[in-house]
């Protein structure tokens, strides 16, 4: 992530600031207290995980739309701890008219496209995927609101086997540079 990147470089030149203070101890306290800073920009506070019998949702999220847009997309990591192939087969959400489960593709021509998921997105036993952008999605269309950035929306997801869950998305910062969802 961008947010995670630029973090990264702040903390660097933070790194290379403490580089002045003179004697070992004064460097590695202050080297921990900055691996620390580190830590809490790399992970955010709004990571949060939720389960369905095998299945783990980690860190459900969303972004924020301009005003008057129509569709909004989820995003979140699908872990699957069971011995059995699992599949997400719909999900709705609370800002949403209507939400499918899609899946992005590149044509021939380079053209990006996307469609719902047909029979459900797998997830293999004991694996995990990743629903992020450019790739797959959950798909929130007809908006009857816009999602605000620090303004969680609740939905479900319902799988094959593991049933419905009610999840939490948070809404992160429009403007990620990697939403083809504007609208
Ligand atoms: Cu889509």
């Amino acid at each position: 992530m961008q947010g995670s990147q630029r973090a990264f470089t702040r903390a660097s030149t933070f790194v290379h600031l403490l580089s002045r203070f003179r004697s070992f101890e004064e460097r590695l306290g202050l080297a921990v207290f900055t691996l620390a800073l580190l830590f809490a920009m790399t992970h955010p506070l709004w990571a949060h995980e939720f389960k369905a019998g095998d299945i783990e949702i980690v860190h459900p999220w969303s972004q924020a739309t301009p005003e008057g847009a129509k569709v909004a997309a989820g995003y979140l990591t699908l872990k699957n701890h069971g011995n059995s192939t699992d599949r997400l087969v719909s999900a709705t959400g609370d800002v949403a008219g209507m939400t499918q489960v899609h899946e992005m593709s590149v044509d021939a021509n380079g053209i990006m496209t996307m469609k719902q998921v047909a029979d459900g997105l797998e997830i293999p036993a004991g694996g995990e995927v990743t629903l992020k952008p450019g790739s797959f999605h959950i798909m929130f269309m007809d908006l009857k609101q816009p999602v605000k950035e620090g303004q969680p929306f609740k939905g479900t997801l319902t799988f094959e086997k593991a049933g419905t869950v009610e999840i939490e998305y948070s809404v992160e910062a429009m403007g990620g540079g990697h939403d083809d969802h504007g609208g």
